[in-house]
């Protein structure tokens, strides 16, 4: 019986970089969908696409809407999907909009996105997670360079590499108001990270991550191979980004809010089992089990 090792495994002793063991474009990628066979090169090959102008300004007006009536709800909400800035206790993000709200939820089920979806996963596909980023002006505070993957695979049971996210850009974002960088490529390497997840992480990493984020070794010689993109763009546009891609904002110290809407596709082949490096799996507003 050949017993199956994690070809991801991950905070343990050391930092590792090994190679990605999955296609990053599933099944046949010639199929008919939203995105041409160039732009699914380009993503297969640097694990990001940006598309501006996705949506119409109409819809991103409805949507900006909608974002102020959460933004404005949420003063006074203390759910656990709420989570606050650790310095300013201001809102950072509120989690499982997708299931919460019925207007972001149909957003997210938009068959533009679902035809994508199917597009880069060669199946089905379900929401893993979906967060509104306010990144307020002024003291939205930065996410430190991370692997989504790294954090699904151990902390929430996803076994492969069969997941994207995608970022619909609700403000202005600009090189001062703290955009997502990606480094280009860098879904090619996974890395291993140092430090055993301590029990109910998500409580302190939904604010500030210090478990699951890269050694500088690593980070300096994926920043050598592959550099830093800044995709910035107008609200309305998509960015679409590979579930291990090497990515992280900075702080915004201006003005300027950088809001966005995540949502995370998960293929129904890649549901997820129990977490490869945590005590158990973490609470479902945060990963759909
Ligand atoms: O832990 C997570 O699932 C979330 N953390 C970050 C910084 N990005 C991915 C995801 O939203
Ligand atoms: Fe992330």
């Amino acid at each position: 019986m050949s017993i199956q090792t994690d070809p991801y495994t991950s905070r343990g002793n050391w930092p590792q970089i090994t190679e990605r063991q999955d296609p990053v474009v599933y099944g046949d990628s010639q199929e008919q969908g939203l995105l041409s066979l160039e732009k699914l090169r380009f993503y297969n090959d640097n694990g990001y696409l940006f598309l501006p102008d996705f949506f119409s300004p109409q819809e991103t007006q409805t949507m900006q809407e909608h974002q102020q009536r959460l933004w404005n709800e949420s003063q006074s909400a203390n759910g656990p999907e709420y989570v606050r800035e650790a310095q300013s206790d201001m809102i950072r993000s509120i989690f499982a909009v997708h299931h919460n709200d019925p207007f972001f939820a149909k957003l997210l089920h938009d068959p533009r996105l679902m035809s994508m979806a199917r597009q880069i996963l060669g199946s089905d596909s379900y929401i893993h997670q979906s967060r509104i980023n306010f990144k307020a002006g002024l003291h939205g505070k930065d996410f430190y360079w991370h692997s989504d993957f790294e954090t699904w695979h151990a902390e929430d049971g996803m076994a492969r590499m069969r997941a994207f996210s995608i970022s619909i850009a609700l403000t202005e974002n600009t090189a001062f108001n703290g955009p997502l960088m990606v480094m280009p490529g860098s879904h090619r390497y996974f890395i291993a990270c140092v430090g055993a997840t301590p029990k109910n992480h998500y409580q302190e990493s939904l604010r500030q991550q210090q478990y699951g984020t890269p050694d500088d070794d690593s980070l300096a010689f994926l920043a050598r191979q592959c550099g830093i993109e800044m995709p910035t763009g107008s609200p309305g546009s998509v960015l679409v980004f590979d579930c291990n891609i090497m990515h992280g904002s900075n702080s915004n110290i201006s003005p300027y809010p950088r809001s966005n809407v995540f949502a995370v596709y998960n293929s129904v082949e890649n549901r997820l089992v129990q977490p490869f490096a945590a005590h158990e799996p973490r609470p479902s507003y945060i990963a759909t089990r």
